[in-house]
């Protein structure tokens, strides 16, 4: 059986194990990449739109960001519309010069992978890891099948980044874990349509008829979002249909740029958090320790957080034989993560109708985005978790000190 040295395994070619292949490499570290899916769909896959300012600064310091930086749209802030009307929360402003990035994560993704294989490292597809072996040991195994032979990659540490639906997760002993989880009783119907965003900055629209929300990928195309129950047949409707309801929602007059419909998708949310993200030598890293709803544009920025806190981490182990940062990645990362799921819990709970919900939950719902956009301090709290909170200061103080 082939066997495959290397120093950290790592499962899963999304933004998460990417990066932290891209980080290694930089710190003179190697890796190998296993993943499940074909070149070509990984390469496709839609999701994530917004980069926080921090995570845009982390895929440029680690020389992945020149196409992000040439071709991102800069949002200096976003939209709310409520009962209505149109207000903007200005986050530059709000937040000392802060910003966000619209360019896509099957952007930032393609970029990486070839990045990556310019490079000539180790990244296969169709490589589907089955067993993690030996994880409390110095040397840990992954069993996988690549183009149907069984093969395995011998390494120092694993990092699962294997997503929600990855396996690294499970080989955590159920009396070591304790998870924590909020199912949403509804789901995001997304589009993609050939027709520039007709409003340069996200729209988050609440209204009585359910969330909306206009994003964008490039300037050329419009990303739209409509809050449907959980189990919507979205074939059903029709493109005008979509648009119709689109502008409805989005209210304050607002005019839809229409164009053909190239993508449709149905998304579910939910709050999920594994505690702990270390077991053994092997971390968990992005969805695969953690998911949020989808309004916040919080998901993959927390996965490039995770992936900062690990890669600096396997840095000072094979640099220095400090194990700081390894011993204390789960207490660094879950302090962000717990902030940002309940970031992503009240933008997600404040701007969605709910199954039963009453008139007065609805006025409840309309005051606190009113106050959010009357009041400087309310704005500010939103302007700061959008564009991205700071790092710990464990960790900050940590790598600079
Ligand atoms: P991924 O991207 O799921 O990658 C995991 C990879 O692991 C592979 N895999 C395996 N490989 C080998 N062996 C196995 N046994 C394997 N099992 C799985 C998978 O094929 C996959 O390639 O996880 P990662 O890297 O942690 O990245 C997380 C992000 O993808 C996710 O959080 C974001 O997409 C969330 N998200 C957003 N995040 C943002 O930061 N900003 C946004 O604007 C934003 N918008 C979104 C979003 C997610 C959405 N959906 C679809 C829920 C909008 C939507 C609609
Ligand atoms: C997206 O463009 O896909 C997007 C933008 C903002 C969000 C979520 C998703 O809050």
């Amino acid at each position: 059986m082939e066997i495959i040295k290397t120093q950290i395994g790592i499962i899963g070619a999304g933004p998460a194990g990417l990066l932290l292949g891209q980080m290694l490499y930089n710190r003179g570290i190697d890796s190998v990449i296993l993943e499940s899916r074909d070149r070509n769909y990984v390469r496709a896959r839609l999701r994530a739109g917004v980069q926080e300012n921090e995570t845009m600064n982390i895929f440029i310091e680690e020389g992945v960001g020149e196409k992000l930086r040439q071709e991102r749209v800069i949002h200096r802030g976003m939209y709310l519309h409520s009962n209505n009307e149109r207000h903007y929360i200005n986050c530059e402003e709000l937040t000392g010069g802060k910003i966000v990035g619209a360019y896509g994560q099957r952007n930032i993704t393609c970029d990486m992978i070839d990045i990556r294989e310019a490079h000539g490292l180790p990244l296969y597809f169709e490589a589907k890891a089955e067993k993690i072996d030996h994880i409390k040991q110095k040397q840990l195994e992954i069993g996988f099948t690549h183009q149907g032979q069984q093969k395995r990659v011998q390494c120092d540490f694993v990092a699962g980044c294997d997503g929600f639906h990855g396996i690294s997760r499970n080989h955590i002993p159920k009396k070591t874990v304790k998870i924590f989880e909020k199912n949403y009783p509804y789901a995001w119907f997304g589009i993609l349509a050939e027709a520039p965003p007709a409003s340069h900055e996200n729209i988050y629209a609440h209204s009585e008829f359910g969330f909306a929300l206009q994003s964008m990928r490039g300037t050329n195309r419009s990303r739209l979002y409509l809050q449907v129950p959980e189990d919507e047949d979205i074939h059903r409707w029709s493109d005008r249909e979509f648009f119709d309801e689109f502008e409805r929602r989005i209210g304050a007059g607002y005019v839809v740029n229409r164009g053909d419909i190239i993508d449709k998708s149905l998304a579910h949310m939910r709050g999920f958090v594994c505690e702990t993200m270390r077991y053994g030598n092997m971390f968990l890293a992005g969805d695969a320790a953690h998911i949020v709803p989808p309004t916040g544009a919080k998901g993959m920025n927390l996965a490039v957080a995770d992936v900062k806190v690990l890669g600096e981490g396997l840095k000072l182990h094979y640099d220095k034989n400090d194990d700081y940062l390894l011993d204390h990645y789960t207490e660094i990362c879950l302090q962000r993560v717990w902030k940002v799921e309940r970031f992503s819990w009240w933008f997600t709970t404040t701007t969605h109708t709910f199954p039963n919900q009453s008139a007065f939950d609805y006025k409840m719902q309309a005051a606190t985005l009113r106050y959010i956009i009357d009041s400087e301090v309310g704005s500010h709290s939103v302007a700061e978790n959008y564009v991205g909170l700071p790092f710990e200061n464990k960790f900050l103080d940590y790598i600079i000190g």
